[in-house]
């Protein structure tokens, strides 16, 4: 059993830690931030969505979440690190001010809780949810093919036992449901979708399960390509972007086509730090830096997002 120990910007926080850090950091800002859960997961843990903004009516919004694969530790810290940054910027940076007061950003701290306790208590390097498969004694599916986006059709698993196992259907998790239910029924103020993973260092838009480009191609190239130009500028990482399929790897059911395919025209996988030399076991001392580059990347999408 994990302990709960003290909460930290700087290091990684197993999930007890991140639970009691959702309630302070909204209880201690709530002309800024409130909480709400969106569902639970398969062994019950509770899925907490933070909305960052001023209180105002009919704003548009931009949803990002983190914690999709359990072992990519630098996710749920960046979500972390960004609701810091939005807290302590407001009022004092213009941007963040402007941002604030004329959106909202939803932010999903960890998706998959479970699977990320799991990396603590377990294993390191746990990808997918905890949930049972019927038939099969293999546990988990992955998250990020589980979306209804050609669902299963390329880059994917229908073995219960493989890292990439799509579920026994679009949706089957708990946790996507949760998250596909809120994105759903918010769409008319969701603007732009990001979703936060590890590691490669690329900034990914649709398609991922297909090679065709989405429509608007043109606009996400450039938007990216300056995006990662922004966040170079910090300490000279550089990323890599472009449709999915062709950037990383054909891959069918993840989020981010989910996203674009329902109309929310802004839809970004980020692969945070590194390259490989850390991989997903990426050390502390490189959250400041990474979390630090990351926030140009979005702030320079949110700029973006709110001209057009
Ligand atoms: N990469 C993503 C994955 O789920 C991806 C890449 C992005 C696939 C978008 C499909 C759609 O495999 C990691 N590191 O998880
Ligand atoms: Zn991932």
């Amino acid at each position: 059993r994990v302990r709960a120990t003290g909460h930290s910007y700087e290091k990684y926080n197993n999930w007890e830690t991140i639970e009691a850090w959702t309630e302070q950091v909204s209880s201690e800002n709530p002309d800024l931030i409130s909480r709400s859960a969106i569902g639970t997961t398969f062994l019950g843990n509770t899925i907490y969505l933070l909305k960052v903004g001023k209180p105002g009516s009919n704003k548009p919004a931009i949803f990002m979440d983190c914690g999709f694969h359990a072992r990519e530790w630098i996710s749920p810290a960046f979500c972390q690190w960004f609701v810091r940054e939005a807290v302590r910027t407001y009022g004092r940076e213009i941007h963040m001010t402007e941002f604030l007061d004329k959106l909202d950003f939803y932010v999903l701290p960890v998706v998959n809780i479970d699977g990320y306790i799991y990396t603590w208590t377990t294993n390191r390097m746990w990808r997918k949810t905890r949930s049972t498969n019927a038939g099969s004694t293999c546990t988990g599916t992955d998250l990020n093919r589980n979306f209804n986006a050609g669902w299963c059709t390329i880059g994917a698993s229908k073995s219960p036992c493989d890292e990439t196992y799509c579920g026994s259907a679009a949706e089957s998790e708990k946790e996507t449901k949760a998250v596909a239910n809120f994105i759903r029924n918010h769409l008319s103020s969701i603007k732009a979708y990001l979703t936060i993973h590890s590691y490669s260092q690329m900034m990914l838009y649709p398609y991922s399960y297909d090679y065709k480009l989405p429509k608007n191609n043109v606009e996400l190239n450039t938007l990216a390509k300056g995006a990662v130009k922004e966040l170079a500028t910090l300490h000279g990482t550089t990323y890599t972007y472009g449709p999915g399929a062709s950037t990383i790897y054909p891959a069918a059911g993840g989020s981010d086509d989910w996203a674009y395919d329902q109309g929310i025209k802004y839809s970004f996988t980020f692969e945070l730090r590194d390259k490989g030399r850390y991989g997903f076991v990426l050390p502390e001392s490189q959250i400041q830096p990474t979390c630090e580059e990351t926030m140009l990347a979005i702030k320079y999408v949110t700029s973006y997002v709110l001209e057009h």
